[in-house]
């Protein structure tokens, strides 16, 4: 098996991020936009075809929650893939040469190690909170939408803690300012998570409607519809709160707020069989079908403009 049919710790994601992005200098750029509680650098890469800077983006991240392997392993199959077959694919061609591409491949660095060393079903970051001793803020429930109302927990002790105040994590604070300095050239968010075969869209911090639902509705109708074609696997899809459940303070609703019209959280493999525990085995199919869906979505965001 190859590399990238395997789950790596975290230091070998780190020295892969560094072999790769000297590898493939010409695509690549890496960009420290913050560090973890335990002050581990929040790496991201920008991927770019050619032409002039600077251009529309897409964003996408991954590792929010810590025991979601497959999530930090598809942002490295992605970014693989992209310098990989760029001028060789004429799709991932098309999207670079249209859009750069930022990739954070583990926003939850912390979360992610103590998962591989103490607590395979950890899920928070590692913040410690003043008078309790129960550690850790859920990430996504951190962002500034509706934030810590039904849906989250104001208990550190629980899995779904909302955090202090909006953007308390300091993971949460340096996704959110980057996005913020480039909210102009974003276009298109993307989330990846596990597990549940969804595709995911605004609101999920209300049950409200959100203006565009139509359009994100078809988008991801399309690209669910070209996972069933490829790879005979059923994802569901739909706005968040209505099709999966109430929870606030995510950071796809976030960037819908803040004016990037397709926001998106992906809910990859599998559902339910081996859940957060997918064995790597089957990391080649969850990752290639996903792979698929992102390329769809990307594709159908350049037409619109
Ligand atoms: O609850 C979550 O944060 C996500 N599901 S997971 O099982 N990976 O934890 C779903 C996120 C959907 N979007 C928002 N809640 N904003
Ligand atoms: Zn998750």
């Amino acid at each position: 098996t190859s590399y990238y049919e395997r789950y790596h710790p975290l230091e070998d994601i780190y020295h892969w991020i560094n072999k790769t992005s000297r590898e493939y200098s010409e695509r690549l750029q890496v960009i420290l936009i913050g560090s973890s509680v335990e002050k581990q650098p929040l790496f991201v890469l920008k991927l770019s075809g050619k032409g002039h800077q600077p251009k529309k983006a897409i964003w996408m991240d991954c590792g929010i929650h810590a025991r979601e392997w497959i999530s930090p392993a598809f942002c490295m199959w992605f970014v693989q893939y992209s310098v990989m077959f760029y001028n060789q694919h004429s799709d991932i061609t098309e999207i670079l040469d249209k859009m750069d591409i930022y990739v954070l491949p583990v926003m939850n660095p912390d979360g992610y190690k103590y998962s591989w060393i103490e607590n395979r079903m950890w899920r928070k970051n590692r913040s410690r909170n003043v008078d309790n001793a129960c550690v850790g803020t859920d990430l996504n429930r951190n962002f500034d939408a509706n934030w810590c109302t039904k849906g989250s927990s104001d208990n550190p002790c629980d899995e779904t803690y909302c955090g202090r105040f909006p953007e308390s994590e300091p993971e949460a604070a340096a996704v959110s300012n980057f996005i913020r300095s480039r909210k102009d050239l974003v276009k298109l968010y993307l989330s990846i998570h596990s597990y549940s075969q969804m595709l995911i869209f605004p609101y999920s911090c209300s049950y409200q409607e959100v203006p565009n639902h139509q359009e994100l509705y078809e988008i991801a109708r399309e690209a669910a519809m070209k996972i069933k074609i490829h790879y005979k696997n059923n994802y569901k899809f739909g706005a968040g709160a209505k099709s999966f459940y109430l929870a606030p303070g995510g950071s796809d609703d976030w960037a819908y707020n803040l004016g990037i019209d397709y926001s998106f959280t992906f809910e990859l493999q599998d559902n339910g069989r081996y859940g957060f525990l997918l064995p790597p085995s089957h990391i080649s199919k969850a990752c290639s079908e996903a792979l698929t869906a992102v390329k769809s979505i990307a594709l159908s965001v350049i037409k619109k403009r």
